[in-house]
């Protein structure tokens, strides 16, 4: 028996009416949507065209391999200047902001393919992107916007087919992919309060590089959840947001060779940090930085500016918080 279920864009409609956006909002995420199908697409087809390579290699046909993320950046850029919706774009595969159109209405910050340790694997990847409006009211300056000014945040996980997708005061949303394509089965992420199913996910062979009293923490309670790590954010923050914990990605402070310490952290504020910390608010939880303040009131000073990442239950997120406000 064929089920006709509610479709991704079905839901924004829907949602849409709720909290006054407009077409022009719809019609940025129908962009969006296809960049993902496309991206998806290739990533499943890719190890058979040998394009799971680095730039600069030849594959097996014998012709110059593109990086994924490469293309996976092209794509996602084709399809922002077709919507004509877009002023600028803030990518992780570009130098500078990328101009598209100045009577846009949006700004999107995205990383096209995120968890590049998994792409030789064919292994899942995220595709990450917030989205900021513009001043509609005076003069658009086109200054960078901290997370508590995006009006929504994603993340899809490539090549399994889940999208999660948090909507301004609407809530985290999960849809899966189904045979056609199409996104469906909206269901609402709601962190949950009971601590059974928490993870704790950070990656193990960091751990003697971070701050001491962030390692006694980590001693002190990591025994009472299960650890997990994928490597690449979106996999990793959607099991937070389906079974709780949290995910860290701290400073590194402490390197044998200090050359290594990355004090202000790795990951990146606009396109990593701000989109999950956006759909964790959203789904009961927060995100702080290595000093303990939320991630979403940091303002960029530079659209490719790196954070320290605590982000999950609230009750952990808020409990690290008191050590990494301690002297020692
Ligand atoms: P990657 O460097 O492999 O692209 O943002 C970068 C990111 O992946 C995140 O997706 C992931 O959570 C983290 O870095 C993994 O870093 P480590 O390999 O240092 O664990």
């Amino acid at each position: 028996m064929i089920r006709f279920e509610q479709t991704f864009m079905n839901f924004l409609i829907q949602h849409q009416e709720k909290y006054n956006r407009t077409y022009h909002f719809l019609i940025l995420m129908d962009a969006m949507i296809s960049a993902a199908k496309h991206i998806q697409y290739y990533y499943l087809t890719s190890a058979l065209r040998g394009n799971l390579g680095l730039a600069g290699e030849v594959n097996v046909q014998g012709e110059d391999v593109m990086r994924m993320d490469q293309i996976a950046h092209e794509i996602t850029i084709h399809y922002l200047r077709a919507s004509g919706r877009v002023i600028h774009a803030v990518s992780e595969e570009s130098d500078e902001i990328i101009s598209i159109n100045p009577d846009g209405r949006y700004f999107v910050y995205f990383d096209p393919l995120d968890g590049s340790s998994n792409i030789p694997h064919g292994l899942p990847v995220g595709f990450l992107f917030g989205i900021a409006k513009r001043n509609l009211e005076g003069p658009e300056d086109g200054h960078l916007r901290a997370g508590k000014d995006y009006i929504a945040a994603g993340m899809f996980v490539i090549p399994t087919g889940t999208f999660t997708f948090g909507l301004r005061g609407a809530g985290t949303w999960r849809f899966h992919i189904d045979e056609t394509m199409t996104f469906v089965r909206p269901t609402r992420m709601v962190l949950p309060e009971e601590t059974k199913t928490w993870e704790l996910s950070f990656n193990a062979g960091n751990r003697r590089t971070y701050d001491e009293k962030v390692q006694r923490w980590i001693t002190e309670h990591e025994s009472k959840y299960a650890f997990r790590y994928l490597g690449a954010l979106a996999g990793d923050v959607h099991r937070i947001l389906s079974n709780g914990g949290m995910f860290m990605y701290p400073a590194i402070v402490n390197h044998p060779n200090p050359k290594k310490n990355r004090p202000e952290g790795k990951l990146r504020l606009m396109y990593e940090g701000a989109v999950v910390a956006f759909m964790c608010r959203e789904a009961g939880g927060t995100a702080v930085n290595e000093a303990g303040i939320p991630i979403l009131e940091i303002q960029p000073k530079t659209h490719h500016q790196r954070t320290a990442l605590y982000v999950g239950s609230k009750e952990l997120v808020e409990d690290i918080v008191r050590v990494l406000r301690t002297k020692k």
